[in-house]
Formats: structure tokens, C-alpha cells, sequence
């Protein structure tokens, strides 16, 4: 008995001793580097390491966790010597929500790591950093990063939640996954030689295959991805991981499975999401919000869904102020409305950031696959092609694999695609497996990462320069005899966003701007908008004179006067969620005239 216990325990000595050397354990240059895409754990490392590294500016908290159990991690960069992170205004970023969409991560882990290292060293990251606090969420879907890099996959495969979903309704559940046939670790196409397929070989890349004519012979039929029949139904891979879409799982405009695919039984079904609803939802000061996925180069504003209606005209003058500025930072990406522009989706994490957080939100399909693409002989940049006739055109159908391939074959030294290889099969004999890698086609090759990253960085930085930003004035003391004063007071607000978006005040989602007035020796006796300074037009409060409600607009000011009885000191107070909190005290004195 006692050498049983001896061995196990040795056994498990050697385990324990062996976990740190193992191929798997987080291997992360430091400072980071972004030539690279970070598996889950490397990405939890590499946030480990600038948290130990910046303890003053960066919180690394876990919000929650996944179906699977893995912690879904949330960064809070705050300089606490300008204040309390709640207190300032604030900006939200995630990234990797769809399980393969993962430079969502490296962005948010470059913008992270950006505003630390340039703190104190750069001026204008630091008046940032000084005013503003960001709350990043760089892994949305731990379970679908994980996977994505550990397990075989297309480019757009793994993008779900891990809730088992029976997709066949066999009764089943996840039964039929893709098989890495050829064990490189991607899910690549079957192709069989067949006199009477669909397919023909392309003559001047042996490689692609072009769809016959009407009369023509053919060579070869199209099988689909590489797998085999794993339940035996006579079907290829019909049921794999989920599908419940993390991002048509949010809690406002949430439609069922059989209007929105995807949806989930309900609304917040998947753990790790409403954990992080719920984490967000407590942090109102959050005034601009992003989501960053892939692919197809734009940067997207809501409506979601046509049926919602437009958003009012003020909030698009913000939207359209950020989207056309960010265009113009990642050259050939275009701002784009959601519904109009590229589909309806009920239920996604934007719209929710619009309408029940108040921010202003946006979606960026980050890549675009031209900028991988090598324009025909002869053609100029300017020229339209097949790629640009419309916009799921341009998301794939319509980019030539020609021009790509040779992408791969001279950019990428061939890493991009797999070339066709003979492979026997089980049902369907003698086949060829080959085509585009996991790692390809949605992803950037990883040299173009610390472009993508910085231009898409610096996109939320501009959004973040323009959360609102007032100050407060005491314009005016004026004696008017007696004990009464006229007090005049601005706050002026010099950035674009208002303090509280048209949306959000339209649908009254939480208590306007206030500004109080107080003092021991005093009594307001009147108060309201000054709307005319020049001719003394205000627009007096009828009740609580003391206590004003307002929005202070983008680039604009907000005046109120204020009659005062009384003498001593007058405190004036402005309390915002969007834009802080500020104070001025002024005496009651000075001479009329
Ligand atoms: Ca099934
Ligand atoms: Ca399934
Ligand atoms: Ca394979
Ligand atoms: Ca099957
Ligand atoms: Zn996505």
C-alpha cells in the first residue's frame, strides 16, 4: 500500500515538475512584440506581464468565466492620480467575440500596451490616459480563441459558443465535427477526380479549378471540407461546436433561432457573455464603445436592424465626425452602416452598447482581403474589378484567388495555401485535400500585423480624444442690491461627443447632467438656461431652482442663471456620467452697478 502512495506520488512529482517545460506553457517575448497572433494563453500571459510591469496604471480583472470554464478577462487602464476611473469618462473596447476572429485580441493587446509604455513619455497619450479611463475586453469568447489555435479549422470555422446545439436534430448533439484528414491542423477542400464533375483545371494556375460550360467536359467534383461521415448518417460533417453566436446573444433587440440563426434559447444564455454584460453594464461612464472583428476592412455604426430606426441627427454628426476619421487612418477602410450596408442582426453587443449603455459604438471588420491581393498586370489602384461590385463582392466572392495565390506564393512563401495532395478516404476513395489555411484569408499574414494594430489602435485613440470633456465657469457675481445676486455660469464642453448621446436622452436611459447650487448663508430663488445672454433671456425652472438638468452638446456650451438671496460662499457642482464630476466655490460679494 505505502509503495503504491509512493509511486503515485513520485508520478505525480515528475508531472508536476514537468508542466513548466512542456511545448505548451506561455512562451512571451517581453516587451511584447506583434508579429505574431497569441494563443489564449499567451495573450493571458503577455496581459500578466504588463499588469506586473504598469501595477499603477493597468487592472487585470476576470469577469467571469465560459462554458468551458476559462476566465474571461477584462483590462481597466486608469491613472489614479487624476482620479477614480469612475469619475472619468470612459471607453470600451473588446475584441474576439467570434471564436476565429482573432486579431480583435492583438489589437486591444496592442492598444494596452500602447497607452502604457507611451505614458509619461508621449504628451499626448498621457492627457489621455490623465482624463480618460479604458476598459478593454481583448478575448470576448475564450473557449472559441483556445480552440481556434488548438484545434484544426478553416478560416471561419469555431466561431461559436461552446453550447452543445444538435444542428441535425438527430438527437445527437456536436456529433459530426470537420476531421483533420491529413493531420497539418487545418480543415482544408476535398476534391475528387471525376469525368462528369462540375470542375475543370484552371489553365493558368493548376492549382484553382474554374466551373465548366454547357457541353464541356468536366474533371473534377467538389466534396466540401475535409472530413469524414462521423455518425454514420450519410452526411459530412453536419454537426459540429454549437452553433449559439456569441454576438446575436446580447439582451436588447434579441430575436429567436428561428428569426436570427444563432440566437441562443434565450437572450444571455451563454455565461461568459452576460458576465460580461453585467461587468459592462456597471461601468456608466462608458461613452464610446468598439468591437473590433473580422473581415472586410470597415468600420460600422448601427442601426443593427433597418426597423429600429435611424439614430437621431446629433448622435450621426458624432458618428460620422469618428467613422470619417477613422477611414482616413486605415487607408481603404470605409464607414459603413450596419443594417444598410452590410446585413440585420438582432441581438448583437453594439446595438446593445447604444441603446442600453448610451455609448456610441462601433464594430470594425478588421482586414481587408485587397490589401493582400495583387492587382492584375495593367490595372491601377483606382480601377474598379469584379472585387468591387458590391459588398459581399468584396468580402470574398469577388477577390480573384488568382491574385491571392500569388500573394501567398511571393509574400508569404507559399504559407497561405495548401497545394492539392492525393489522400485516400474512407467512403469516397481516392481523393486531393488542399487549399486556403486556418491562418489565412480573415487573418492578415503576420508580418501586416503591427500595421493592422496600430492603425486600428489609433482609430479608438481619435474616439477616445473626443469623449466629452467640460469645464465650468462662474461667469458672472452680480449685485443686484439687497442681499441678491445674479450668477451666470458656462460649462463648455470642447470635444465632439455630448454629454449624454440624443439616443439615450431620447429614451430617458439614465438621469441627465445636474448642476447644483448651494451655499450655508444662501437660497436660490430662481434658476434656469440662460438663452440669451445679450437680451437676458432665461428660461427659468419652475420647482428646485437649485438643481438644473441638462446635455451639454459636442462642441458646444450650456448657460444658466441664477438668482441668489443670501451672502457668503456659493458652491456650484456638476455631476456627470459621461464627463466626470466638477466644482467651483465663489463669494457672494462685488459691487453693482
Ligand atoms: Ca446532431
Ligand atoms: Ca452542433
Ligand atoms: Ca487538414
Ligand atoms: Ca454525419
Ligand atoms: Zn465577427
Amino acid at each position: 500500500m505505502n509503495t503504491m502512495k509512493n509511486i503515485i506520488a513520485a508520478v505525480l512529482l515528475v508531472v508536476c515538475v514537468a508542466v513548466p517545460a512542456t511545448a505548451d506553457s506561455p512562451k512571451v517575448d517581453f516587451p511584447l512584440r506583434f508579429d505574431r497572433y497569441y494563443p489564449l494563453d499567451d495573450m493571458y500571459e503577455a496581459l500578466r506581464l504588463l499588469a506586473g510591469a504598469h501595477p499603477d496604471l493597468m487592472k487585470l480583472e476576470e469577469v467571469g468565466r465560459s462554458e468551458e470554464g476559462r476566465p474571461v478577462m477584462a483590462i481597466t487602464l486608469n491613472s489614479p492620480k487624476t482620479g477614480p476611473a469612475m469619475n472619468k469618462p470612459a471607453v470600451y473596447v473588446d475584441g474576439n467575440i467570434h471564436g476565429n476572429e482573432i486579431q480583435g485580441g492583438e489589437i486591444c493587446l496592442y492598444l494596452i500596451n500602447y497607452l502604457l509604455s507611451n505614458y509619461g513619455r508621449n504628451a499626448e497619450v498621457t492627457a489621455l490616459l490623465d482624463r480618460t479611463a479604458f476598459y478593454v475586453v481583448p478575448v470576448v469568447n475564450p473557449d472559441g480563441r483556445y480552440h481556434f489555435f488548438a484545434d484544426a479549422n478553416t478560416p471561419s470555422s469555431n466561431r461559436s459558443l461552446r453550447i452543445p446545439v444538435d444542428d441535425d436534430r438527430d438527437g445527437l448533439v456536436d456529433e459530426d465535427f470537420p476531421d483533420d484528414l491529413d493531420g497539418d491542423g487545418n480543415i482544408c477542400e476535398m476534391r475528387k477526380r471525376d469525368p462528369f464533375g462540375a470542375f475543370k483545371t484552371d489553365l493558368e494556375d493548376p492549382r484553382l479549378m474554374v466551373r465548366v460550360k454547357p457541353g464541356e467536359k468536366g474533371e473534377w467534383t467538389l466534396l466540401g471540407e475535409e472530413g469524414i461521415d462521423n455518425d454514420g448518417d450519410g452526411r459530412l460533417n453536419e454537426d459540429s461546436e454549437g452553433y449559439v453566436d456569441p454576438n446575436r446573444n446580447w439582451g436588447y433587440d434579441w430575436a429567436p433561432p428561428y428569426v436570427e440563426s444563432g440566437a441562443g434559447e434565450y437572450p444571455f444564455s451563454g455565461v461568459g457573455i452576460k458576465a460580461l454584460a453585467e461587468w459592462t453594464y456597471a461601468r456608466t461612464n462608458i461613452a464610446v464603445g468598439w468591437s473590433f472583428h473580422n473581415f472586410g476592412g470597415m468600420y460600422l455604426r448601427g442601426p443593427s436592424r433597418k426597423g429600429l430606426g435611424e439614430y437621431p441627427p446629433q448622435d450621426l454628426a458624432v458618428y460620422d465626425y469618428i467613422g470619417k476619421q477613422a477611414e482616413r487612418i486605415m487607408p481603404g477602410y470605409r464607414y459603413l452602416i450596419s443594417w444598410k450596408d452590410l446585413y440585420t442582426t438582432y441581438g448583437d453587443s453594439v446595438e446593445w452598447l447604444a441603446r442600453l449603455m448610451g455609448a456610441y459604438a462601433y464594430v470594425a471588420e478588421v482586414y481587408q482581403v485587397q490589401s493582400e491581393t495583387f492587382r492584375e498586370p495593367g490595372k491601377k489602384p483606382g480601377d474598379a474589378d469584379a472585387s468591387e461590385a458590391g459588398m459581399m463582392a468584396m468580402l470574398s466572392e469577388g477577390i480573384s484567388d488568382r491574385e491571392r495565390l500569388k500573394f501567398s506564393d511571393h509574400v508569404a512563401q507559399g504559407e497561405l495555401y495548401k497545394p492539392w495532395k492525393p489522400f485516400k478516404h474512407p467512403v469516397y476513395g481516392d481523393i486531393e485535400i488542399g487549399g486556403w489555411v486556418k491562418m489565412s484569408s480573415r487573418l492578415p499574414a503576420t508580418f501586416m500585423i503591427e500595421d493592422m494594430v496600430h492603425r486600428n489602435a489609433m482609430a479608438v485613440i481619435f474616439s477616445a480624444k473626443h469623449v466629452p470633456e467640460v469645464s465650468l465657469e462662474v461667469t458672472e457675481v452680480r449685485p443686484l442690491g439687497g442681499n441678491l445676486y445674479r450668477v451666470r455660469t458656462r460649462l463648455a464642453n470642447s470635444k465632439a461627443m455630448p454629454t449624454m448621446s440624443a439616443l439615450a436622452e431620447k429614451s430617458n436611459l439614465y438621469p441627465k447632467d445636474m448642476l447644483k447650487v448651494s451655499g450655508a448663508g444662501a437660497r436660490v430663488v430662481s434658476g434656469g438656461v440662460l438663452v440669451n445672454p445679450y437680451d437676458n433671456i432665461v428660461s427659468y425652472k419652475k420647482y428646485r431652482p437649485e438643481v438644473q438638468f441638462l446635455v451639454v452638446p459636442g462642441f458646444g456650451k450650456v448657460e444658466h442663471q441664477f438668482l441668489i438671496e443670501g451672502k457668503g460662499e456659493l458652491k456650484v457642482v456638476y455631476e456627470s456620467r459621461h464627463a466626470g464630476r466638477l466644482e467651483k466655490t465663489v463669494p457672494l460679494a462685488g459691487k453693482g452697478d
